[in-house]
């Protein structure tokens, strides 16, 4: 047992952290762009099919739908990790439960015109969230707000801050950070950090 200082969650150890990553209690802010500005009544979240049908979401709709609070371990490419952190969010089971495809491959878009990719598979099965709350408060918009794909399983580039849509594919298409060398799954615990990883 290591020792615990009051305020300060002593159960999470080094166990729960992946390979070449260290810990840290700040919430460090990485945006490749500008920080978006979009009020929620602006604010709107589609998922396209392959068939190019559209299923959208008003904020008000949106916010109408179940959520749930996740406490999820976070794990950034740049090798910070922050774990246990407090989420409120639409499951991706709750959002794609009226949505009709065959499509194997997701591309998620960002207000701003970032994009990232994943497995379809990895948004079901309650693995990815739309976030719009971060530890009790609306989340603010250098973290996403007012809203951001969580999809804590994968590096913390999949989490799409800002994000407006999801596209579902029959093939895979890479986003941004995929199309310039990093790895086309992410997965933490392989340390699939680049191409070729
Ligand atoms: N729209 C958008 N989403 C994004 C990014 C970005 O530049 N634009 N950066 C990604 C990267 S590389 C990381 S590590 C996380 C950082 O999230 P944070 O700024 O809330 O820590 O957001 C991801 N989502
Ligand atoms: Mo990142």
């Amino acid at each position: 047992m290591g020792i615990v200082s009051p305020g300060f969650s002593g159960r999470r150890r080094t166990a729960d952290l992946p390979p070449g990553q260290y810990l840290t209690d700040d919430f460090p802010v990485l945006s490749a762009g500008p920080t978006p500005r979009v009020r929620p009544e602006e604010w709107s979240f589609t998922i396209t099919t392959e068939t190019g049908r559209e299923h959208r979401w008003t904020w008000r709709e949106f916010r109408a739908l179940p959520t749930e609070r996740p406490t999820v371990d976070l794990h950034c490419v740049t090798r910070w990790s922050k774990l246990g952190t407090h989420w409120e969010g639409v499951s991706l089971d709750t959002l794609l439960a009226g949505v009709e495809t065959t499509a194997d491959h997701a591309l998620a878009h960002s207000y701003g015109g970032y994009t990232t990719n994943m497995p379809l598979a990895d948004l079901r099965d309650g693995k990815a969230w739309i976030a719009f709350r971060f530890d009790g408060e609306a989340l603010a918009p250098e973290h996403g707000g007012p809203a951001r794909l969580l999809v804590p399983h994968l590096y913390l580039w999949k989490s799409a801050k800002w994000v407006r849509g999801i596209t579902l594919l029959t093939h895979d298409r890479p986003g941004f950070w995929e199309s310039a060398g990093y790895h086309d799954y992410g997965d933490p615990w392989r340390e699939q950090r680049y191409w070729g990883d």
